[in-house]
């Protein structure tokens, strides 16, 4: 198979509690993915960043909300810039910028998958579920509202129309631990697979991340991965507005990875909340490169894979 990715900047972060996020795209750069990428064999090229105009102030009936008009012209810029390097690349890889970029990438990819009859998965790894609506928000701070904004949900209206949703059924979370009562009723009652970091202290990551993508295979779907930083436990991970204590370790964190590169399912990645103003001396932005290199093949031995596809 051709192996070429696409980097894509998004340097959006008008959904984050604070600012920052607008460097990730850079710091991840300065960290050296493409060269990381390009030592395991795939032909990178980095788009660089997009951007968007002055967009027209939008209010909206829930006061808390910030943000509005800017975020919404980042999810449709993110959506077409999605759809398209999805079309003309094999593995399109999205460099936040805070996570309401990734309610764009997410919308494009389901497009596109659409068109080749193939339902697009997506494997949310975040100690938050992002599953606010405009209504529910009580932050107002709109990378909370991602999920909620891709599965079709109500009360999202004020965003770009949607033209494919992706269904919760085809949502799996990991690595939950901060979750708010209105993200919590949805998750029970709409269909979602969520493991909190119970879930993992309990079982490991392999056997719930195992049980997902045996889903994948099923349904001849194609996955998607979102990376929030605050997956990661702070202690390795501080480059982060938003820590939560008791993230994933760095072996959980890589063993997911390399699961996921064996598995052959996964067609593009979110590389998202990374503030290097919080930064100490490149480490996150080390961490996430080398995370996504064991996403795309980086590994100590070989081993008879157990590939999915
Ligand atoms: N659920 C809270 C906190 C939060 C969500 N996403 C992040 N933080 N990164 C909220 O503000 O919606
Ligand atoms: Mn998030
Ligand atoms: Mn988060």
């Amino acid at each position: 198979m051709e192996r070429t990715c696409a980097l894509i900047g998004a340097p959006v972060q008008a959904g984050a509690s604070q600012p920052g996020c607008l460097m990730g795209p850079a710091s991840l750069r300065t960290a050296g993915l493409a060269a990381a990428l390009t030592g395991l064999g795939w032909t990178v090229t980095d788009l660089g960043d997009l951007s968007i105009g002055d967009p027209q102030p939008k209010d909206h009936s829930n006061g808390a909300i910030k943000r509005l008009a800017e975020t919404s012209a980042w999810i449709e810029t993110v959506e077409k810039a999605a759809f398209d390097a999805a079309e003309r690349f094999n593995f399109p890889i999205f460099l936040g910028g805070d996570h309401s970029m990734s309610a764009g990438s997410v919308a494009g990819l389901a497009r596109h998958a659409a068109q080749g009859d193939r339902p697009l998965f997506v494997l949310w790894l975040d100690a938050h579920p992002d599953l606010h609506t405009l209504q529910s928000t009580e932050s107002g701070h709109l990378h909370g509202t991602s999920v909620a904004y891709f599965t079709g949900r109500p009360d999202c209206e004020a965003y770009p129309p949607l033209a494919v949703p992706v269904p919760p059924e085809q949502v799996c979370f990991m690595g939950l631990r901060s979750v708010d009562d209105a993200e919590r009723r949805r998750i029970t009652s709409d269909g979602f697979e969520a493991y909190d970091m119970r879930a993992i202290d309990e079982m490991g990551v392999l056997t719930p991340l195992r049980a997902f993508l045996d889903r994948v295979v099923a349904a001849n779907g194609v996955l998607h991965v979102s990376l929030d930083v605050d997956f990661l436990d702070p202690a390795i991970a501080p480059a982060v507005g938003t820590t939560v204590p008791g993230g994933a370790t760095f072996r959980e964190a890589h063993l997911i990875m390399e699961t996921l590169h064996d598995s052959g399912l996964v067609r593009s990645l979110d590389l998202v909340e990374l503030n290097p103003f919080l930064d100490e001396r490149g480490r996150t932005a080390e961490l996430m490169t080398d995370l996504a290199a064991s996403l795309f093949g980086r590994h100590i031995f070989d081993r008879p894979t157990r590939s999915m596809r």
